[in-house]
């Protein structure tokens, strides 16, 4: 007898070893699937749904760990098994009738892991989303996080533009607003003059596509007009409610990024018990609020908003659990590039974190992230080159 371990954090190894014992390529995969380790945190349950839940899983050999006060009303459950053991309880006419309530959001939790987005549809295009997607940065600001004044005229940044394409961006993230904490706002005529003379001439260029770093309706309109094909909003749409139908009525592409408060507030609203949940939710609420104002769910990509209203630890574990976020069923943009927390586990300062994005873009694409805004192209092209050669062998 020979007795060996099995990677188990995603289905590939399975599979392969399924495959090499002479299983055909479709069930082997499905097989794999339904091996696949899951854990689902449930809360706002009542006591008999608990009683419910505990029931079940000694019956279907889940693990299932309770508890009666959680964070909101009502108890939680934490569900462990395999995919195949807990996807019964999404389905009706499985699932014990006392936890019919479960199913929709299961469901849709299953369903998100089952089958992902293949593709993100923004203005005039479709971006496959198979292979990373990098999202290349500039910043037309004199004050910007981490490179502000490096691009000092239109034609520097059109020049910056060009060389990011070269080094493999997909898209560019055009911004003439720092963002960072106690940023000065900008007036919008301001942030106009200062972004859309770079968009116009990207295009003109041939460069692109093009994405607009912006909270506001007005510049975002602006840009939109110049040939942008996306809105990357930092407040997710809470800063301008116009923004929304601006964004709808284009057909344009979205980024909607979490944060709390404004760049001037967000520090003091870094509070969260269970970080990765909590962002998911506001997430998820922001997500429903652009499709009420009309922008179509194949058009949203969030992101979890790193370094804004977060501490360095809750930056980590948000990285560690982005899970939890892809899980919310649109695809995921991580904006990691010289973060301040990347600092705090390196000891570099804010002109040498280069590398640590780039490992910290090879961890997110591993834990299900698909876009990656960047100041360093090259480099995060060759850490997530080699990420995917190791995720996704052919
Ligand atoms: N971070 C900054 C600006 N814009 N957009 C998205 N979608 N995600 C981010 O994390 C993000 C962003 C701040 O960084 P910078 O000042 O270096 O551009």
């Amino acid at each position: 007898m020979k007795v060996t371990a099995v990677a188990a954090h995603t289905p590939e190894a399975v599979r392969a070893a399924l495959a090499a014992r002479g299983w055909e390529a479709q069930p082997a995969w499905f097989a794999a699937i339904g091996i696949q380790p899951f854990v689902v945190l449930i809360e706002g349950i009542t006591e008999d749904e608990r009683e419910a839940l505990v029931h079940w899983g000694t019956k279907s050999g889940a693990d299932v760990l309770t508890g009666g006060s959680g964070l909101g009303p009502g108890g939680w459950a934490l569900v462990a098994g395999s995919t195949s053991r807990i996807a019964p309880l999404a389905r009706y006419d499985r699932a014990p009738a006392e936890l019919a309530r479960l199913a929709p959001d299961l469901g849709r939790l299953l369903a998100a892991r089952a089958e992902p987005p293949r593709s993100w549809l923004i203005r005039g295009a479709e971006l496959p989303l198979d292979k990373p997607v990098i999202v290349g940065i500039i910043n037309v600001t004199p004050d910007s996080f981490s490179d502000g004044g490096h691009l000092p005229s239109v034609e520097a940044a059109i020049e910056h533009g060009a060389q990011l394409t070269a080094h493999g961006a997909g898209l560019l993230d055009v911004g003439g607003e720092s963002t960072r904490p106690g940023a000065t706002p900008v007036p919008a005529d301001e942030e106009i003059a200062r972004v859309v003379p770079v968009v116009a001439g990207l295009i003109k260029r041939g460069l692109g596509p093009m994405s607009v770093d912006t909270r506001k309706a007005e510049v975002a309109r602006a840009a939109l007009d110049a040939g942008a094909a996306v809105v990357n909003d930092v407040s997710g749409l809470q800063h301008d409610p116009g923004l929304g139908a601006v964004v709808a009525r284009a057909d344009a592409g979205v980024i909607l990024m979490h944060m709390r408060g404004t760049p001037a507030t967000m520090d003091d609203l870094a509070t969260y018990a269970h970080v990765a949940p909590e962002v998911a939710e506001e997430l998820a609420a922001t997500a429903e609020n652009a499709e009420r104002a009309g922008i179509a769910r194949e058009r949203i990509v969030v992101d979890p908003g790193f370094g804004f209203a977060k501490t360095a630890a809750q930056n980590f574990r948000l990285l560690d659990e982005l899970a939890t976020i892809v899980a919310l069923g649109y695809p995921v943009a991580v904006g990691l590039s010289r973060k301040r927390f990347l600092g705090t586990a390196t000891g570099r300062p804010v002109e040498d974190r280069d590398r640590a994005t780039a490992v910290a873009c090879a961890l997110a694409w591993e834990r299900g992230a698909r876009l990656f805004r960047v100041h360093d192209v090259a480099m995060t092209r060759e850490a997530l080159a080699l990420a995917g050669a190791t995720t996704n062998p052919t």
